[in-house]
């Protein structure tokens, strides 16, 4: 497959709705925003919810009522985060799952995330790896340092091959306390990748977003972009939204003769039963 799977993370955990009244913190502003997400070349969205003080949030009903609104009203390939904040407990994490996404995110060990410890021990990494298979989700394993790459080789070891049966890793650069966002940590990384990964993306933290955007194309990866992740479009100019980064991301893979994949072409690189009308 020659396109470019373009994943939007509109929202994340860490940016405050009162200083970025951009974030689509509300429903109604998260699907609209995946809506034309969707319409710049977006195939995949990266969900984070809030509740009503747009703080947040791991309800479970909040999360099963996004994902039936964004099937609902969107093609794109619905992945839940079980990373959440850094503050959520592991228990809350894991039951993201029963809100049934198509995918969820997945992430193979702790790193210090600035101040904090975004916190991932074995035995989380292993409940959400058995019990996304259990429940039909693909995992994406998001790799924050190189040594993530080898607890991803554990849980293959141990556990088999994921729901699916394909393997997708998301890079995810420039935290301060992870991999720097570099061309050199990406070929880094990549190299080190085991063998049953079918496709990996990455996403380069605030400044690393554009060399690293530029360094996952040139080496045949896919693209994560969103305000989770980036919050100026260029140096000194705030993002007016999501949309403006998906469109980037689509008009420089294009360039590039590997253009965005539509939604159904993702779910096939990415092996997602299509739970469309199911919920
Ligand atoms: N908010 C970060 C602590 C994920 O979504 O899986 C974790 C995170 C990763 O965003
Ligand atoms: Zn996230």
């Amino acid at each position: 497959m020659t396109g470019t799977l373009i994943t939007v993370a509109p929202t994340g955990a860490e940016v405050d709705k009162a200083q970025w009244p951009q974030l689509p913190t509300t429903l109604e502003e998260l699907v609209a925003e995946a809506q034309a997400c969707e319409a710049a070349g977006a195939a995949m969205v990266h969900v984070h919810i809030r509740d009503d003080e747009h703080r947040p949030t791991l309800d479970l009903g909040r999360l099963k009522a996004t994902v039936e609104a964004l099937r609902e009203q969107t093609s794109l390939v619905v992945q839940l985060s079980t990373g959440g904040s850094v503050h959520d407990s592991l228990d809350s994490r894991l039951r993201v799952l029963d809100a049934l996404p198509d995918s969820c995110s997945l992430t193979c060990g702790s790193v210090n995330f600035g101040d904090d410890v975004f916190l991932n021990p074995w035995h989380l990494m292993s409940d959400l790896y058995v019990q996304a298979r259990e429940r039909q989700i693909v995992p994406e394993f998001e790799l924050f340092d190189l040594g993530h790459v080898a607890s991803l080789r554990r849980l293959i070891d141990t556990h088999g091959l994921p729901f699916g049966g394909r393997v997708h890793v998301d890079l995810v650069t420039g935290v301060p306390g992870g991999m720097p966002g570099t061309t050199q940590a990406v070929v880094a990384a990549v190299q080190m990748l085991p063998p049953e990964v079918t496709s990996w993306s990455a996403t380069g933290i605030g400044r690393s977003h554009l060399p690293v955007m530029a360094a996952a194309l040139s080496l045949g990866g896919h693209l994560r972009v969103g305000m989770e992740d980036n919050l100026m479009y260029d140096r000194g100019r705030p993002v007016a939204g999501n949309v403006e980064l998906v469109e980037r991301a689509a008009r420089l893979s294009t360039e590039m003769q590997r253009p965005p994949l539509s939604t159904d072409e993702a779910r096939t690189l990415l092996g997602t039963t299509d739970r469309r009308g199911t919920s």
